[in-house]
């Protein structure tokens, strides 16, 4: 297949030399750049927001928040006051202590950022939630981490079964008007002290807890420590090239691990301003969004991206985009595709992203000083070393598709998965590699590829194939907004590749359709590769993180149980 190649600009990046910063990388060195490392005392919220105002930084912007009845900014000083506050409150009206998991379960509203870092000050873990989450979901979350309180809306609590949930001591609601049985954030927050202490810790103490869902199983509670905060300082240095005077907007919501490492601790580590968007997607609100921010950093994923290419690019000369110098995606394989006509309307390269909720930060990427080959994720972060193993543990010469692993060891590595060693354990091979789960190869200069989740891969007539590559082709013709690939039993052929596909705006299906999108494929990527089977659907079964679920494509074509669908979005 011919790779294009989006050649790095000649700017003042960061990180100006790939090779030189791999050479020279020492974790040892990026502590340095926090006091803990010789006062050993540590918490990621003083490092987030307090030292800057401690560094004279309090006047400038932290947080830019906007919905559509919504819009506020908070300077550094008045998001140390607000954590404070928020600390205050959840220490003496829910009694929130070090090491207790206290989840959050709202809208992205600035108050939901309050409430983070105030419990982070106390030394509490957090565990952020969806709000789109359903009574089982919360249920299992709060029940499995033994969750002491929950911070909520009125309109969420429903939500919450409180009976069934022996270790919840207390709801708290932000919201006017609260029931009396419930902690009232915003009436409290009004009368509490401006001042805290901080709780110190030590750098192998709890921060946050993300839960996971996999293909089988109840969904995995990730548990990150709070020395994760190297990675992500130094991928916010290295990979989103934040600047001093950085706008950087990161679209992904705190339920997902993007929404809290790339959209809270990264930003605020570096001190730049960060912007949050509430609300829902919407092309016109997006662009609007940048301009009235002047946003300089963009982070975001594949799947907003293809919505926005469905959108149409007349909208995009409606706004003024021209603060924007660096984009980045995460979550799901970037289709050079959408690298390509992000090129052409916006003049910039999309900077693919790979890493996942257990790896608590940037693993493999393009930096913005290297060249881009569309389709590949890029190479590991300075400090991480990536591999292409066997099942053994055993490296794979380049070009060989295998387990993508990671050598164990770097900061932002999950500590555990909650009540669950067996499970934490199952991820390792030797005790040297952690797997990640997906598939991959990397090339003679060792960019990675991504093939597909292990389970995804397709054997068919005794080829591997890949789901990601077909569904990048199929994603390139006119008629094609998504795809979702997987391989079908079959006799003969042992799997064959059937086509999940939801159609652009003025499409119609027919049988002619299909097979001019088969022959597409045939022409485009490889005879092999072609779908046999294709579908056309309304929408694609996806996660919340936009993700395409095809494990459910699979189990409606198999009629097989589809596993836990939490995550599953409306
Ligand atoms: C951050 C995040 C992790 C899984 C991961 C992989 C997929 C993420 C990707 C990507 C291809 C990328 N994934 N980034 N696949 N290219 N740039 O997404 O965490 O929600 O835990 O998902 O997402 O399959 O293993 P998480």
């Amino acid at each position: 297949m011919k790779v294009e190649i989006y050649e790095a600009l000649n700017e003042n990046y960061n990180l100006a030399n790939y090779d030189e910063a791999v050479k020279n990388h020492n974790w040892k060195d990026i502590e340095k750049n926090f006091s803990w490392s010789e006062t050993g005392k540590i918490n990621m919220a003083y490092e987030c927001i307090d030292r800057h105002v401690d560094n004279g930084k309090g006047d400038k912007i932290a947080l830019h928040y906007k919905d559509q009845d919504r819009q506020d900014s908070y300077t550094y000083k008045d998001m140390q006051v607000a954590s404070n506050k928020a600390a205050n409150v959840l220490k003496n009206n829910a009694a929130v202590e070090k090491g207790d998991r206290v989840f959050i379960f709202m809208p992205r509203k600035p108050e939901l950022y309050f409430a983070l870092l105030g419990t982070l000050k106390i030394g509490a873990i957090v565990g952020p939630l969806f709000e789109a989450f359903m009574e089982k979901a919360v249920k299992d979350r709060l029940e499995n981490s033994e969750a002491k309180v929950i911070i909520t809306t009125k309109d969420l609590v429903g939500r919450i079964p409180k009976d069934e949930l022996p270790h919840l001591e207390h709801i708290v609601i932000i919201d006017e008007d609260v029931p009396e049985e419930y902690v009232d954030f915003n009436t409290e927050y009004e009368k509490a002290n401006e001042t805290f202490d901080i709780e110190w810790l030590d750098k192998e103490d709890g921060l946050i807890l993300h839960y996971t869902s996999g293909s089988t199983g109840q969904p995995k509670g990730v548990l990150h420590v709070q020395e994760a905060m190297l990675v992500h300082y130094i991928s916010g240095q290295y990979v989103l090239d934040f600047k001093e005077d950085d706008v950087y907007w990161c679209s992904a919501d705190p339920g997902w691990v993007t929404g809290t490492s790339y959209g809270i601790f990264s930003p605020w580590l570096n001190g730049v301003t960060n912007c949050v968007a509430g609300g829902r997607f919407s092309p016109d609100g997006w662009y609007d969004f940048i301009q009235t921010f002047n946003v300089t950093v963009w982070y975001t994923a594949p799947t907003a991206l293809r919505m926005l290419m469905g959108a149409g690019d007349d909208i995009i000369e409606k706004y003024d985009l021209s603060s924007l110098r660096h984009v980045l995606s995460v979550g799901e394989p970037l289709n050079p595709e959408v690298i390509k006509w992000a090129h052409k309307v916006f003049n910039h390269r999309i900077h693919d992203t790979w890493w996942m909720t257990e790896t608590g930060g940037h693993m493999i990427v393009n930096y913005p000083s290297m060249d881009i080959r569309a389709g590949s994720m890029g190479k590991p972060l300075p400090g991480v070393e990536a591999a292409i193993v066997d099942d053994q543990g055993n490296e794979l010469p380049p070009n060989r598709m295998g387990n993508l692993a990671l050598k164990k060891g770097w900061p932002s590595m999950m500590r555990a998965v909650w009540n669950n060693k067996p499970k934490f354990d199952s991820y390792f091979i030797n005790d040297e590699w952690y797997v990640s789960g997906d598939s991959a190869y990397k090339d003679e200069d060792g960019y990675y590829w991504f093939q597909g989740r292990v389970d995804d891969v397709i054997m068919t007539a005794g080829e591997r194939v890949g789901p990601f590559e077909i569904e990048s082709k199929l994603v390139e013709h006119p008629a094609v907004a998504e795809a979702g690939v997987i391989g079908k039993p079959d006799p003969v052929r042992g799997e064959i590749i059937k086509a999940f596909i939801a159609l652009r705006e003025g499409y119609e299906e027919s049988d002619e359709l299909k097979e001019e999108i088969r022959k597409f494929v045939k022409e485009g990527l490889a005879g092999h590769a072609a779908p046999r089977e294709i579908d056309f659907k309304d929408k694609l079964p996806k996660t919340r993180s936009g993700k395409i679920m095809r494990r459910v494509l699979k189990a409606w074509e198999l009629d097989l149980p589809a596993g836990d669908l939490s995550t599953m979005e409306d």
